[in-house]
């Protein structure tokens, strides 16, 4: 026989008068459980904006539910509850989960994650849940899984901090409460940032889709409109680029690390500085006005020699011209200063823009609103620019001054400060290192000089003699121009070469430069093999 005190000492008894009966643990446990449930879901919320919200863990078992429920189940729930239905739904839901949280919690042990065993279950819910969803693929599974990941981390993290708790109260040691309480604020915090986050960006979203989605586009008087693109205009030739770039291949260059998600309603322009009358213009004020219609090529001054960094768009828009009259522009300013809702610069010479061009404030691109990623809801289009200097997307701010007084985004970061579009040519077919058969090669191409026009296209090989290029149907200067040439090709490997000659009578330079500061220059050139 052993006394109570000796057995307190030493350890082996299964109950002792001196060892507590509950487990000072427990509600840390259930704590535990609690917030790696809650980390789960705010970092599925989260981890779901890129994928839109029907993949979010919470909404995808609430949608499930209610489309998979007996049809006598939802009536019943809409006689309970009325148009609160939903809510009772996720209030129910989030019971459910919170009982499994606490089960979690409880049975969660170092070497017996079995709390880690139900988060997962209750994950595999959440991705079928997701993956099951009109339209969903298995990539839908993605923000489960981080939350359950997260969760579980959080669950083994917060049960190590909860064995020691009760380690120390068995062996009358110091309890270590302050290390728990840390990690769990922690994980709360977390929890709520995720969530909260996660659901104002899929509301974000969701709102600017669905306003994109109604975008009514303004109507465009017949005289107005863009002439139609004459047949001619389009030598549908293969391997030659399309007249009209389609919005999904035209080029897209930003320093956007997230497209700005705009809804008309949030969107204004504020144009201010050197004018008489300053205004906010809102996107009903904006409709009021008088749109036109222009077909009109964009290039980037990145664009290197035979790049793809242009294309072609109908366009419908505002004159901006009109608008800067309307405010009454100060005679000692220059530049119009833009700045897009996430704060990217562009310096325009107002000579430019009331130079009589069609330099527009664009809200539509190919009979469409903007595309996001183009500046939806309104951006700018300047025939003749580069994008750097003209194209401003997503445009919120116009500020009338000088370009001795402000330095847009790119000029600081060492790129010109005015930057028309050089004259440029590119071979399009044949492809490069093409081989082709020996007899008839079509060689064809497109050209750019806009707002100059181009005149002349010229194809040499070999730096043989020059010979010119059949154009196509002249759009306008604005736009760029196709051609072909058709060549008598024997067996053997050759070097094509083009340059354009501009509406001036200017040829495109010959000397190479780099796209810094103001744009490449210097003669397209490609191999290909004659068999
Ligand atoms: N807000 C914003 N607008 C911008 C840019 C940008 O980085 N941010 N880049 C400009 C550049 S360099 C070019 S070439 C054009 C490209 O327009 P796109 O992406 O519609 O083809 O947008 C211009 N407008
Ligand atoms: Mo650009």
């Amino acid at each position: 026989m052993t006394t109570n005190e000796e057995r307190a000492h030493d350890g082996s008894g299964e109950s002792g008068d001196r060892r507590p009966r509950v487990r000072p643990g427990l509600p840390v446990r259930v704590l535990s459980g609690v917030l790696a449930a809650a980390v789960t879901l705010g970092v599925g919320e989260l981890a779901a904006v890129p994928f839109g919200s029907s993949a979010s863990p919470f909404f995808a078992v609430g949608s499930t539910t209610v489309d998979r429920s007996p049809s006598w189940a939802r009536e019943i729930a809409i006689t309970a509850f009325g148009t609160n239905d939903k809510a009772a739904l996720f209030i129910g839901m989030s019971i459910l989960i919170a009982i499994f949280a606490v089960l979690a919690g409880v049975v969660e042990r170092p070497r017996r994650p079995y709390g880690s065993l139900v988060l997962v279950a209750l994950g595999i819910v959440g991705m079928y849940a997701a993956t099951s969803r009109p339209g969903a693929t298995v990539v839908d599974a993605t923000p489960t899984l981080t939350g359950v990941a997260a969760g579980v981390l959080t669950l083994m993290l917060l049960t190590r901090r909860a064995d020691e708790i009760d380690h120390a109260a068995h062996t009358g040691t110091e309890v270590p409460r302050r290390q728990f309480l840390v990690l769990a604020g922690a994980a709360a915090t977390l929890a709520v940032a995720a969530g909260v986050a996660g659901r104002n960006l899929a509301g974000t979203l969701a709102g600017a889709i669905s306003n994109r989605m109604a975008f009514v586009a303004p109507l465009v008087s017949a005289r107005n409109r863009a002439p139609a693109v004459a047949p001619g205009t389009d030598i549908a030739i293969p391997g030659a680029t399309p007249f009209v770039t389609g919005n999904n291949a035209f080029y897209r260059i930003d320093t956007a690390l997230q497209v700005p998600m705009l809804t008309t309603d949030d969107w204004s322009l504020r144009i201010h500085g050197m004018v008489d009358r300053e205004i906010r213009l809102s996107w009903s004020d904006l409709m009021a006005r008088t749109p036109i219609e222009r077909t009109i090529t964009l290039t980037c001054v990145s664009n290197e020699i035979g790049g793809a960094l242009a294309g072609t768009a109908t366009w419908v828009g505002y004159p901006i011209k009109d608008l800067l009259d309307e405010v009454g522009i100060s005679p000692d300013a220059d530049m119009l200063l833009s700045t897009s809702a996430d704060g990217f610069t562009v310096g325009t010479p107002i000579a430019v823009l009331r130079d009589g061009r069609d330099a527009l404030l664009a809200v539509t691109m190919n009979g469409e609103p903007l595309p996001f990623e183009h500046g939806y809801p309104a951006r700018q289009v300047v025939p003749g620019l580069y994008g750097f200097v003209s194209a401003t997307k997503w445009v919120v701010d116009w500020e009338v001054t000088r370009f001795d007084r402000a330095q847009a985004y790119w000029t600081r970061r060492g790129w010109a400060e005015q930057a028309p579009i050089k004259t440029a040519s590119r071979i399009d077919a044949p492809a490069s290192f093409a081989r082709v058969r020996a007899g008839e090669v079509l060689v064809a191409g497109t050209a750019w000089a806009q707002h100059r026009g181009i005149a002349r296209v010229e194809v040499r090989v070999d730096d043989g003699p020059w010979n010119d290029a059949t154009l196509s149907e002249e759009y306008s200067i604005d736009t760029w121009r196709q051609w072909y040439w058709s060549w008598q090709a024997s067996p053997g490997t050759y070097t094509l070469q083009v340059r354009a000659t501009d509406r001036d009578g200017e040829i495109q330079t010959e000397m190479r430069v780099e796209p810094i500061p103001d744009g490449a220059s210097g003669w397209h050139t490609r191999s290909i093999t004659v068999v």
